[in-house]
C-alpha cells in the first residue's frame, strides 16, 4: 500500500509499492461506482494514480505549451482590443497549466519532475500545438475549434472520479468557453469581412480542422487507456463519442460561418460522414505529431525550453520576494 504523499504536496519521491489485495481493488471499484469522489489521501490503486499523473500532467502540458502559438500573435493582434483579449486568454492558459500542475501533485509527483519530463521530451502533450500559427486567422480558429474541442473533452472532467482534477476542471471549463466563443467572434468577423479576410477564415478552417479532431486522441479501436479509465470515471465518454460529439456541434457553426467543407470537392453538410473518411492518413499524421522525434514537436518543445530558460529570472525573483515577505511577517507581528 502506498504513504498518500498529500502532506509533502508530493516533494518526496514516492514510496514504494507493497502489494495491493483483491478486496482493496473491489472495495475501490465500489466506490467509484457509487460516484464516490476519491481524495489524495484516500487509498487507490497504483495503476489508477499513474493513469492520472500521466492525463493530468499531459493536460498540464498541453495547457503551457498552448501558450506560445497564441503568445507568438499578441505583438500582432489587429487591434487593442484584441490584444488585450488574447493577453487574457494566454494568462488564462497559464493558469490552467498551473492548477493541473497543483491537483497532480496530489498524487506524489513534484512540478519540477514533471517539468524535466516535458523538457526533456519524455511526457507528452497534445499534438495540436505542433501545427504553426500563420495568420490571425489561425487565433480565432484555435479558440473557436481547439477550445472547443478541449471544452467538449473537458466538460465530463468535472465528474471524473479523483476529487482535485474534477474540481480544477470547473474553472477551466468556464474560461474555456469564454475561449471558444472569443474564437468564433474572430471567425464571424473575418467571414464577413473582405474577400480576402473570407479566404483567411476557410484556410484557417482547413488547416486546424483535422487536427482538432485528433484532440480527441486515436480511435477507440486504438486507444491504449479509455477502457479502464472509464471503468475508473476518469473519461466519462470514448474518444470516438466525443469527437462525433463534437463535429456534431461544430458543423452547423461553420455552416453559419459560410465556410465549406474542409476536405476538397466535399458537398457541404456531408461532414459527418468525414471521420470514418481517410482513418489510416489522419492516424498516421497524428501518431507523426504526437512523438518528440518529430520537427514539429522539436521545434514546440525547443521553444518550451526557450521560455523557460527567458522566465528563470522571474521565477529567482519571484522567489526572493517571497523569502523576504515570510521574514518580514514575523518583525511586523
Ligand atoms: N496528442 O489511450 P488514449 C487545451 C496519446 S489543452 C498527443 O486514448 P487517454 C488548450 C495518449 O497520451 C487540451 N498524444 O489515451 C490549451 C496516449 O499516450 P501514452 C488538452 C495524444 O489518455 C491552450 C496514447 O496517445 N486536453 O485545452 O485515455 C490553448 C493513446 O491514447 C493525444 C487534455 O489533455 C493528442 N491529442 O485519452 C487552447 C484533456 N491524444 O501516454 C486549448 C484531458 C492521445 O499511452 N485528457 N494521445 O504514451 C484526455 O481527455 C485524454 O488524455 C485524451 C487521450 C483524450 C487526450
Amino acid at each position: 500500500m502506498y504513504t498518500q504523499a498529500l502532506d509533502t504536496h508530493g516533494k518526496e519521491p514516492l514510496p514504494a509499492a507493497t502489494g495491493e489485495s483483491p478486496a482493496q481493488a473491489q472495495r475501490f471499484q465500489a466506490r467509484v461506482d457509487a460516484e464516490d469522489k476519491i481524495e489524495p489521501k484516500d487509498w487507490m490503486p497504483d495503476a489508477y494514480r499513474q493513469t492520472l499523473i500521466r492525463q493530468i500532467s499531459q493536460h498540464a502540458h498541453s495547457e503551457i505549451v498552448g501558450m506560445l502559438p497564441e503568445g507568438n500573435w499578441i505583438t500582432r493582434a489587429p487591434s487593442l482590443r484584441r490584444k488585450a483579449v488574447l493577453i487574457a486568454k494566454v494568462q488564462d492558459e497559464g493558469g490552467h497549466g498551473m492548477y493541473l500542475y497543483s491537483a497532480a501533485e496530489t498524487l506524489g509527483i513534484s512540478r519540477a519532475q514533471m517539468f524535466e519530463q516535458l523538457l526533456s521530451g519524455t511526457a507528452k502533450y497534445s499534438s495540436i500545438f505542433n501545427y504553426p500559427t500563420l495568420t490571425w486567422a489561425d487565433i480565432g480558429a484555435i479558440g473557436w475549434l481547439v477550445d472547443g474541442a478541449a471544452i467538449m473533452n473537458q466538460i465530463p472532467i468535472c465528474r471524473c472520479s479523483y476529487g482535485p482534477y474534477a474540481r480544477a476542471m470547473v474553472r477551466i471549463c468556464k474560461e474555456e468557453s469564454f475561449h471558444q466563443r472569443q474564437g468564433f467572434e474572430i471567425m464571424l468577423t473575418l467571414a464577413q469581412g473582405s474577400g480576402a479576410q473570407r479566404a483567411m477564415a476557410q484556410d484557417a478552417l482547413n488547416r486546424w480542422w483535422w487536427p482538432s479532431i485528433m484532440m480527441f486522441g486515436p480511435s477507440d479501436a486504438d486507444s491504449r487507456h479509455t477502457a479502464q479509465s472509464m471503468r475508473w470515471k476518469i473519461k466519462r465518454f470514448s474518444n470516438d463519442e466525443l469527437r462525433q460529439k463534437f463535429v456534431d456541434i461544430t458543423v452547423p457553426q461553420a455552416q453559419f460561418l459560410g465556410l465549406r467543407d474542409p476536405r476538397p470537392g466535399a458537398a457541404l453538410g456531408s461532414w459527418h460522414a468525414a471521420l470514418s473518411d481517410r482513418p489510416d492518413r489522419l492516424g498516421a499524421s497524428f501518431m507523426r505529431c504526437s512523438r518528440a522525434t518529430d520537427p514539429a514537436t522539436a521545434n514546440a518543445l525547443e521553444a518550451r525550453r526557450a521560455a523557460d530558460e527567458a522566465g528563470h529570472w522571474v521565477r529567482e525573483a519571484a522567489a526572493a520576494h517571497a523569502r523576504k515577505q515570510r521574514t518580514r511577517a514575523p518583525q511586523a507581528a
